[in-house]
Formats: C-alpha cells, structure tokens, sequence
C-alpha cells in the first residue's frame, strides 16, 4: 500500500484539530491519501512544550510548511493549515468553520500527556483549562455555525479506569437495572462511571458530559473514540518521505510506555518498570489509529441517534510483560523503579471492541514485526537522545518518588 491516485467518490471536506500532533499527523495524511479534503488546525502547542521541557522528538521533525510541501511534492495533494488556539480563538474557529464547511471535524487538540497534567498547579489548571475550553469551543462553534458536521473526537480508554468487576469493559454505556419503589425492575444504559487516573483523564471524562450535551440538546452526530496506549510511530504515508516523518516522544512526560521500553533498550538505559509491572493497559499501533479514524468517519451515527463510542484498541498487556519482551528482543536490562504515579499496582482489564472489528479493523498485534520497526527507528536517530530526559519525574503526590533507577540515583 503506498499513494492512493484514486479521488473517493465520497470524499469529504474534513478538519482535523491538532493535527501536528502525534496521533493528528499521520491520521490528516492518512485521510488526505484517502483523497479527502483535508484542511490541518494547530496552535503549536506540543512543539511549545518540547521547548519548555527542553525534550525534542526523538526523530526529526519538520516545521508545518516544510510538511505540507513535502506532501504535496509526493502525493500532488494539498493539505490547508491554519494556526488557532481553539480554546482562546473562539471568533476565529467559528469565521473557519463557516468559511470551509467541513463534514467531520476530527478533534485530537487537548495536552494528552498525564504526568505533564500532574506536574504542578500551573500544568493541571493549563490542562483543564486548554482541554475543557477547546472542546467546548468546538461544539459551540459547531452549534452556531448552523452547520451538520460529524465530530470525531479522540478519547481514551482511561475514562473508565482500568479495572472492572471482571466484566469486559464495554463499548462506553453499561446495562443497568434500577429497582423502583414499587418493587418494579427497569433496565437501562448509562455512559459506563468514569474512574480517572489523572488530571488529563479527568479532562476527558469531562469532554464526556458536554458530548452527551450538545448531543441531546443539538441532534448533534457525535463519535468518541476511547483510545489505548498508542505505540509504533511509523504509518505507511509517514514513511514516503523523511519530512514527513512523525513524532517519537522518549521523555518522562510524554514518552508512553512501549515505545519507551523499546527506546530505551536501544540507548542502552535500563527499560523502567514502574512499581511491580502489575499494572495493565490496552495497546494500539498507530498505523491502527489512523485507520480506526477513517472507519469513524466512513460509518457516522444519524442525526439524533446517541454519541457513538468506541474502544479504540486491538489487545492488552502487562506492563511487566511487555518489558521482558522488550528485553528478550533487544538484550536491555530491567529495572523495578519507584512507582511516580498513584494507579492500582496490579490490575486486570477486558475489553470490548467488537465495533471497530465488525466495521472491518485487521488488529496490527505486538507479534507482527513492528516491534522491531521501533527499535530499528530508536537505534537510526539515538544521537537525537537526551537520556537525562528518560526518567519520569512528575509525581501524583508529593511525597511519592520520582521513577528513576536506583543506580542512576544522585
Ligand atoms: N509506565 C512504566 N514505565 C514507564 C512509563 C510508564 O511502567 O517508563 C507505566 C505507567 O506507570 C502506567 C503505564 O505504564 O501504568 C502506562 O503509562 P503510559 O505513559 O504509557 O500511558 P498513560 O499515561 O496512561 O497515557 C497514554 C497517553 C494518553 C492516552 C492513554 C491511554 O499519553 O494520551 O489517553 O495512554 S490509556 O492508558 O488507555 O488511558
């Protein structure tokens, strides 16, 4: 699969926010490729935030112009960009939402780290308040555009928590029954409990509620995506050119878990485990995410029919297991580090995904290869490592350590 020279004959206008990111890059390609229309709104936030953490992109990113050339010189497609900050430019978002009349507004624009959100008062109220004010901004702008737009929104699986009674999670509403005072049973769907783990998840949660909002009050069609840990950094338009090239965060902050593990290994600093290892998460390749988001789009719910929720991820693993896999592969030593974080030491988790798969997904699983993809993509630029920016330093508490290997302790 390389460059798609066919135009969809549905093909739509689409914007999607945040789409400098690391999940909004290779996605506004991805559809683009497709031969949708793809028009790109950023405000530069997480370049703005590698300069104050003083922690670049383990590969080398381009500046948004020379991207967008370097698309167009491959592909012959246009991709348009503006630079907003949807959460302060609220009259601008609007004149652009009335000027381009989009079909989908895919919405990737929030701080998506959780240690960074737990850093210090100043990067919870940031996060709160760029999260919550773009996502509100967005469907008011929507709302008062008059318009009929589908918004994609990319969430996280980290709005239910990660445990569960032994049930499979489900794909966002839980079955319910409720005794009345008559002795009467009554069944009933509610949006399943949020349990965050952090001030970002929490955001998300929120995002929640004024999705099942806007959605009641509006008609409006709404998808929210509750997405896993995204590991993998490669797709296959990314690939085409080395401008085009996305993101890789190793950073304590930014960096998640698999793609540190392999990172690390291959700079040859210990693969840090936090706590026990105990702790299970749900797992997606990025080359999954961006085609998760196309069949978002291809299959959108009706005009008054409920936000549509799906569980964006294809398999779970322990991180513990996940670590030993990384070091039979790649000869790293591990190391048990202080836990930073206040999340459950051991957790089992089940999920249901039954609705990306009915739609068509192929799950792209841990045992396809693309491990070593990574690895190989962490050995090519690690001269671009700080390894002083490895450990995870944002605690959840202020009297929990920081998670760094006891040797490399000062
Ligand atoms: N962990 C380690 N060692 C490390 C880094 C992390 O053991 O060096 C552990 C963490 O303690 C945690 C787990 O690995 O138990 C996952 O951490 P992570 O940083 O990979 O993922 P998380 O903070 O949950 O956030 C990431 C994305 C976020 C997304 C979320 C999906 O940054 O945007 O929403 O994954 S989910 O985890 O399913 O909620």
């Amino acid at each position: 699969m390389g460059l798609n020279n066919k135009n969809l004959e549905t093909s739509k206008k689409i914007i999607v926010l945040g789409g400098d990111g690391f999940c909004g890059w290779p996605t506004s390609l991805h559809l683009s490729n497709l031969g949708h229309e793809v028009v790109i709104i950023d405000n530069f936030s997480r370049r703005k935030i590698d300069t104050e953490l003083e922690a670049e992109s383990l590969t080398p990113i381009q500046q948004m112009d020379t991207r967008l050339k370097a698309w167009e010189e491959v592909s012959g497609k246009k991709i348009g960009f503006y630079e907003l900050d949807l959460a302060d430019d609220y009259d601008q978002l609007l004149e652009v939402i009335k000027g381009e009349k989009p079909d989908v507004i895919v919405h990737f624009a929030e701080q998506r780290s959780a240690p960074y959100s737990m850093k210090s008062p100043k990067h919870k109220r940031y996060t709160v308040n760029n999260n919550s004010n773009a996502t509100h901004n967005v469907l008011c702008a929507i709302v008062e555009s008059g318009q009929d737009i589908h918004l994609v929104h990319l969430g996280t699986m980290g709005v239910y928590g990660y445990g569960t009674a032994g049930m499979k999670i489900p794909e966002g509403y839980l079955d319910i029954e409720v005794k009345t005072e008559t002795g009467e049973r009554i069944e009933q769907q509610i949006l399943y409990p949020t349990n965050p783990g952090s001030i970002y998840h929490m955001t998300k949660s929120q995002d929640q509620l004024l999705f099942f909002y806007y959605n009641k009050n509006d008609g409006m069609r709404i998808t929210d995506l509750h997405q896993g840990i995204v590991w993998g950094t490669n797709t296959v338009e990314t690939k085409l050119d080395e401008r085009l090239i996305n993101r890789f965060d190793y950073d304590g902050d930014y960096g998640t878990v698999l793609n540190r593990f392999l990172m690390q290994a291959a700079v040859g600093y210990p693969i840090t485990v936090h706590g026990t290892g105990g702790q299970t998460r749900a797992f997606i390749h990025i080359q999954d995410t961006v085609r998760c988001i196309q069949l978002a789009i291809e299959n959108p719910p009706q005009r008054e029919e409920r936000v549509m929720i799906f569980n964006q991820m294809t398999e779970t693993h322990r991180v513990q297991d996940l670590a030993k896999l990384v070091s039979e592969l790649t000869e790293g030593e591990i190391a048990y580090v202080p836990n930073p974080r206040k999340e459950a030491a051991e957790n089992d988790l089940h999920v249901e995904n039954n609705l990306f798969l009915s739609k068509g997904l192929k799950p792209i699983t841990l045992e396809e290869g693309l491990l070593q993809e990574v690895t190989d993509v962490a050995r090519k630029y690690k001269h671009r490592a700080d390894k002083s920016k490895i450990p995870a330093t944002s605690t959840w508490t202020k009297d929990q350590e920081p998670g760094i290997p006891r040797d490399l302790v000062k």
